[in-house]
This record gives C-alpha cells, sequence and structure tokens, in this order.
C-alpha cells in the first residue's frame, strides 16, 4: 500500500503532530465545475480549511500515485483537463495506478485514499447515490458502498435531487451509515435546504459530530458517516428553478442514452447551463461552507 501512496510534507507532518487535517475530493475539480472557477473554489477552499486552523489534503491519483496533499500546480493542472482527466472510483482505481495514469477521485476514491493515509474529516460538495429510475437501470453510486465500509467522515450540502433521495437514505441505512443533519432535522438537497425527507439525527455543534464518529471508530464499527450540511440560507436556489432545471437535465440525459460514470458529470454540467451561473454560485458556497464545518471538526478529532 505504502509503495502507491505520496502523502505531501505538510500532510504528513500534520498526522504525524495530531494537527487536523481536511481531504478533499478532485472528481469536483474535473468534472463538477468548469474552468477556471474549479481551480480557483479548490485555492479558496483549501484556504478556508486553513483560515480554520486545519491543514488541507486536495487527493487525486499523479502519474498512478495516489496522493494526499496536491500541489497548487497539480489541482491547476487537473482542472485545466476538466473531464479529459480520468473520473476515478474504487473499480478504475487499479488499472490507472498500474498504467501510471493521472485520474481525478470520486467521493469514493477519495475516502479510500484519506483512511490510507491516516485522514479521518473529508469535505466535499454532493456525494453520488441511487439514480432516480434505479429500479430498472441499477445505477447506485459506489459512494454509498464506501460510506458503509470506510472510515471517514464525509461531510457535504446533502445529496443533489438528480438522485432518488428517498432510495438514497434506504440504501444508506441498509449499509449502516449514521446520516447526519448539522442543525436539521431534514436532508438538505445541496442548491436546497429542503428536501422533505427526515435525517437519523440532528447534531448541533463541532463537538457532536466528531464525539459522535469517535464512538463509532473506538467501537470498531466499520464504514464512514455522512454529514449533511445545509447551504447559507443567502445562497440557496429557488426550489421550483432548480427542480425544473433538474428534471430538464435528466430529459436530455435519456434522450441523449448518457449512462454509467458519464451520467453524474453530464447532469451537473447540464444543469450549470440551463441556471446560468446562479448554481456555480450556490455550489462554491456551499462547498466553502462545508470546508469551515470540516476544518472546525477535525480540530476536536
Ligand atoms: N454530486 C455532486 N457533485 C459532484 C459529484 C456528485 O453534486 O461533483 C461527483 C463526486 O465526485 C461524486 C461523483 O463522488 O460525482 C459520483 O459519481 P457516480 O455517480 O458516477 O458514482
Ligand atoms: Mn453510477
Amino acid at each position: 500500500m505504502i509503495k502507491y501512496l505520496t502523502v505531501s510534507p505538510e500532510v504528513q507532518q500534520a498526522l504525524a503532530a495530531g494537527r487536523p487535517v481536511v481531504a478533499l475530493e478532485s472528481t469536483i475539480i474535473s468534472h463538477g465545475m468548469p474552468y477556471p472557477q474549479n481551480v480557483q473554489t479548490a485555492m479558496l477552499v483549501e484556504q478556508t480549511i486553513r483560515d480554520y486552523g486545519a491543514v488541507p489534503a486536495t487527493i487525486a491519483v499523479i502519474g498512478g500515485q495516489l496522493t494526499a496533499g496536491c500541489t497548487p500546480d497539480q489541482i491547476e493542472h487537473l482542472g485545466r483537463r476538466g473531464t479529459d482527466v480520468i473520473k476515478v472510483s474504487r473499480r478504475d482505481l487499479p488499472v490507472v495506478v498500474a498504467e501510471r495514469e493521472d485520474g481525478a477521485t470520486t467521493v469514493a476514491t477519495t475516502m479510500i485514499i484519506a483512511a490510507m493515509a491516516g485522514i479521518k474529516v473529508f469535505a466535499t460538495g454532493g456525494i453520488g447515490g441511487v439514480h432516480r429510475g434505479a429500479e430498472t437501470t441499477m445505477d447506485i453510486s459506489a459512494d454509498l458502498e464506501e460510506l458503509a465500509q470506510t472510515p471517514v467522515m464525509v461531510i457535504c450540502a446533502g445529496p443533489k435531487a438528480i438522485l432518488d433521495l428517498r432510495l438514497t437514505l434506504e440504501y444508506l441505512e441498509t449499509k449502516g451509515v449514521p446520516v447526519i443533519g448539522y442543525g436539521t432535522d431534514e436532508l438538505p438537497a445541496f442548491y436546497t435546504r429542503h428536501s422533505g425527507f427526515g435525517v437519523d439525527y440532528r447534531l448541533d455543534t463541532p463537538q457532536q459530530l466528531a464525539a459522535t464518529f469517535r464512538a463509532k471508530l473506538d467501537m470498531g464499527l466499520q464504514g464512514g458517516m455522512l454529514v449533511t450540511n445545509p447551504i447559507p440560507e443567502q445562497y440557496s436556489m429557488p426550489a421550483q428553478v432548480i427542480s425544473r432545471a433538474i428534471d430538464e437535465a435528466i430529459a436530455d440525459a435519456d434522450r441523449l442514452g448518457i449512462h454509467g460514470k458519464a451520467i453524474t458529470p453530464y447532469l451537473l454540467d447540464r444543469i450549470q447551463q440551463l441556471t446560468g451561473g446562479d448554481s456555480l454560485a450556490a455550489n462554491i458556497q456551499l462547498v466553502l461552507n462545508n470546508a469551515r464545518l470540516a476544518a472546525q471538526t477535525a480540530r476536536y478529532l
């Protein structure tokens, strides 16, 4: 394992000294936002984590090396190449490593590499889940399986409504993954604070998040924990605007026959086109909001 893993000196020193570290994914950079906002956001997220007293570790595969703590040049490279970079989920990892390729890590793969490096808290925007129509397509993101087996706390703004939120919650329940609402009883839905679905538990402080995950780790219960942190009110989008864009994006994807690993990036991009810059601005703000909470939580773990 060690032979494939490169941890940056800064992240290595922080971990050795027991200082807080927050993992960040790279698919959000290459496949989740357009250039150059993707790179600007990635750098701003790193700075926010530092401002809140933790060390950021952006995770990617660089020339086949699992990398925890990308340099600004590496982030720029991933952002500029965009969707030409391979999107790497669990099943992609062996080939990308053996072929010494570059890869952008999804939530699943970022969790795997964070766990190898010894990082326990990970901030992102949205996670993959059970797609609408999964009864027939069986499209269920590997992110959910990873949450079931890999010990990392994932802080997100809730699953996007491109997914079937009810089935996503059912899947997580079956797999024994706690779904926590941060300061809310209701599952947030990424662009909006409301979904109509309840979370398993509401917790109100970073200390409580840290203590809950600590208890899970101490008991040896495998798997992670999903913290859903609602987008700040002033940045949230009108529910009907976003839901219309999502429905239209899904209809377009159906018509074009897009499926498999391409569907999530396609929908993210299409929603951004349909809502003009609005959804991108919301997306950036919710990631920063999650970075702040992750840094605060990591300090208590
Ligand atoms: N959802 C978002 N933004 C994202 C993703 C999902 O709102 O950027 C990305 C994440 O990297 C996530 C991946 O892990 O898409 C899920 O892809 P799939 O559904 O193919 O597992
Ligand atoms: Mn899928």
